[in-house]
């Protein structure tokens, strides 16, 4: 009360002073508040939007120094991110939001969002399940905090960037557009609002899909506002082995060889990996090695298989063939060759023999989720 009395002497004081110099117009201003008891009013989350990020460097600097947190990899409305389809090279995103609160800036404590895993089943060889992080199936990811940028930053960055260069990545809070936010008299401008980001990784071996994020800003009082959107992760199917080359050895007439893999990543024996973040089924071709035809029939033939588990897969030279026994996201598993020869033709000038297998992937579908546990 005693701060309302003086502000009213002030006022009067002034008036009495400009009344003795009539050349200047003036009014009174009455002025009122009250005290608020009730907690005060939610935060609210105007816009908010992923976009591909940089590697190791503080927020800040990033927005101020690299052409990324604006683009992503698809011109679709929102964001699309593409795997890096290598193993352990995960994907770096960036991830804003334009927050603002009816009781001014600094009533903001904290701005968070949650990612939330696409509601397919992991599989047993993702990482995260070492960690106890997660099965997938629509759990929560990762909460992840952002950190507020500048005020020239945050108006460069949505006003200028996101607006002019990738419009439709954002999502809005009803009523809430560009016009209302980057106006000259809008809240960017005026510091009642400001732009909130931060950075994470989806790993390479996270399931292609679509994941929901939820922004959530929250006040001293602990009132939240949040909005939800979704990116999408999309798919790339990708393997890699630790083999370039299949030695048959010594082989005899009508004997079935069989060249083992193992499970353990490195030469000598076949092993192969999804590194992509589809499950995929494993293709073989395979040139004759020179054994060609006899009737029409050929002089020899293969077999493979993925895992010691599966059936093998007989083939004939120059067919594609998929192999059963899919790998599941980051898993690895073994590979084994065969060879059976019924005539080693004698218009063959040598007794050795060279060829050609090309190996390729197919996406499969995700494993399905049951009651949120994966099959
Ligand atoms: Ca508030
Ligand atoms: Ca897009
Ligand atoms: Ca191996």
């Amino acid at each position: 009360m005693k701060k309302i009395i003086k502000l009213v002497s002030a006022i009067t004081l002034c008036s009495l002073v400009l009344t003795v110099a009539p050349a200047f117009a003036q009014t009174n201003v009455t002025t009122n508040l009250n005290r608020d008891t009730t907690g005060g009013a939610n935060p609210i989350v105007k816009a908010k939007w992923e976009a591909n990020g940089t590697i190791g460097t503080g927020v800040n600097m990033v927005v101020a120094t690299s052409t990324q947190f604006y683009m992503d990899d698809a011109v679709d409305a929102g964001a699309q991110f593409l795997p890096s389809g290598q193993y352990q090279v995960n994907k770096k995103i960036a991830f804003c939001a334009v927050v603002t609160d009816p009781d001014g800036l600094a009533d903001i404590d904290n701005v968070y969002f949650d990612f939330f895993y696409p509601a397919v089943a992991l599989g047993s060889s993702h990482v995260a399940l070492t960690d106890q992080s997660g099965l997938g199936c629509s759990e929560l990811m990762q909460e992840d905090s952002l950190t507020r940028l500048s005020k020239a930053e945050g108006l460069h960055l949505f006003c200028n960037q996101v607006r002019n260069l990738n419009n439709n990545l954002p999502t809005f809070n009803s009523p809430y557009d560009y016009n209302e936010i980057c106006n000259p008299d809008g809240e960017l401008q005026k510091e009642t609002a400001a732009v909130y980001c931060g950075t994470k990784d989806i790993s390479y071996e996270d399931p292609a899909e679509d994941y929901e994020v939820w922004a959530v800003a929250q006040d001293k009082n602990g009132l939240q506002g949040t909005l939800k959107n979704e990116f999408t992760y999309l798919p790339v199917t990708a393997f890699e082995t630790d083999f370039t080359s299949v030695a048959y050895g010594n082989v005899r007439l009508n004997t079935h060889k069989i060249i083992s893999g193992d499970l353990l990543w490195g030469g000598p024996r076949a092993s192969v990996r999804n590194v992509g973040n589809t499950r995929l089924s494993m293709q073989v071709w395979q040139d004759d090695m020179g054994f060609g035809k006899t009737n029409g029939i050929w002089n020899v033939e293969y077999d493979a298989r993925v895992g010691s588990g599966a059936a093998f897969s007989v083939y004939a030279p120059e067919t594609t063939n998929t192999l059963d026994d899919s790998l599941d996201l980051s898993e690895l598993d073994e590979m084994d060759f065969s060879i059976d020869v019924s005539k080693f033709p004698p218009t063959h000038t040598s007794d050795s023999y060279t060829g050609t297998i090309v190996l390729s992937a197919v996406p499969e579908n995700h494993l399905s989720c049951v009651d949120g546990e994966e099959l």
